[in-house]
């Protein structure tokens, strides 16, 4: 009781400029709120006590802005945010809205549109160092196809490897401190996107020229999507050392891409994946990529934000309980039965550690016997999460 859960700046939250700019509108009806500007976006977020905003080369500059205009925007945004306390944490370049890239940026068939893509690319990317983000986003949101028959995505996947190691020189030959983060999504708006999911996109970014350079940025959305666990994503991506981002919100699984306010579905899985984030100190911000509902005014936008913050923060809080509670923390124990032996035996190969372990006697009936108390230990979990422990 009493307390606020007021976000801080050291809570590291950050907001993608779209999402408070994101004015309702879906593919059955028009917008139900007006324009946001993002300049205004970015100062308000900034008094909501929040680290960081991710943004989009045209969030603030527009296609086909003036440089002299685009220079004055940059200047804005910096002089705003400063004045707020909030920073650019992360840049990317939007490759999906225009129908030049309607079948595609760094994929298409087209050489010409892929050669646009590029330069584009280049330019957010100056844009976003300019700002002083330090993590650039590949959502290839029109990477993929309707029609099999029209792209190999053997073919495609060369391409964007191709394009991703062209936007890596360029950073090194800048002397930007900047690293890649490709955000996959199994389909919408295409069919099927490419790179699909965090392991597809995981495995590409060993397959590029500086693998030490690009990273994954998961959305707990797009993971819900096609019907996976958005914890164990998360987790594989942080024990590979490849979460360079992250994307929070909600969802419902197997569905359109809903975007809803970070908590408001499957709140036990939200937990296991602040849970992640705080137990492994990740050092990244905690960044927020939904939309307020259709229904909600401008109003609504910040209740929409608050909403995602509190909804962190209070989850958080109930980490360090359940990390703290000795009933939950002593069946851990008991179901994490350690041995010493056969633990070094197992840690790495020798031809003797082979033989002792085959020479081994094992009881697998007895073995089996043991109650692992999930039951409990779930049970407990839910409690905690409905505040009644
Ligand atoms: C989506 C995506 C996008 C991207 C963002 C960065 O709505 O499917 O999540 O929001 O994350 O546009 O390019
Ligand atoms: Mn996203």
């Amino acid at each position: 009781m009493g307390k606020t859960y007021k976000p801080a700046k050291s809570d590291k939250f950050a907001f993608g400029l779209w999402t408070v700019m994101n004015r309702g509108a879906d593919p059955f009806g028009a917008p139900t709120r007006k324009p946001l500007d993002p300049l205004e976006a970015i100062r308000r977020l900034g008094e909501m006590g929040v680290y960081g905003y991710e943004f989009h080369d045209n969030d603030i500059i527009p296609i086909g802005t003036p440089a002299a205009q685009r220079d004055k925007l940059i200047k804005r945004a910096k002089q705003i945010g400063d004045s707020v306390g909030i920073r650019a944490t992360m840049a990317t370049c939007n490759m999906f809205s225009h129908p030049v890239f309607k079948d595609g940026a760094f994929t298409s068939n087209s050489a010409k549109v892929r050669a646009y893509a590029l330069q584009k690319a280049m330019n957010a990317i100056d844009v976003g160092a300019e700002l002083g983000a330090k993590v650039f986003v590949f959502w290839g949101g029109r990477e993929g196809t309707e029609v099999d028959s029209s792209k190999d995505p053997a073919v495609a996947l060369k391409r964007y490897r191709e394009a991703i190691d062209f936007l890596c020189e360029y950073v090194l030959d800048n002397g930007y401190d900047m690293k890649f983060a490709v955000e996959p999504k199994p389909n919408e708006p295409r069919g099927d996107i490419f790179l699909a999911t965090a392991g597809s996109a995981l495995a590409f970014t060993y397959t590029c020229a500086h693998p030490e350079m690009i990273g994954v940025n998961p959305e707990i959305e797009h993971i819900r999507m096609s019907g996976l666990n958005s914890y164990h994503e998360i987790c594989q991506l942080l024990e590979a050392g490849k979460l360079f981002d992250i994307h929070l919100g909600a969802q419902k699984p197997l569905r359109y891409d809903q975007d809803i306010r970070f908590g408001a579905e499957d709140l036990k899985e939200s937990f296991f994946v602040v849970k992640a984030l705080e137990d492994y100190k990740w050092p990244g911000t905690r960044a927020f990529d939904a939309h307020p509902y259709r229904t909600e005014n401008e109003a609504g936008v910040w209740d929409f934000v608050e909403g995602c913050m509190r909804s962190y923060l209070i989850l958080r809080e109930k980490v360090a309980a359940f990390n703290a509670d000795p009933e939950i923390q002593g069946i851990l124990a008991e179901i994490n039965e350690g041995n010493r032996a056969l633990e070094k035996l197992m840690s790495g190969y020798s031809r003797e550690s082979a033989a002792e372990l085959k020479a081994r006697a094992f009881d697998p009936d007895a073995l089996a016997k043991k109650q692992l108390r999930y039951e409990k230990l779930d049970q407990l979990t839910q409690e905690l999460l409905l505040g009644v422990r």
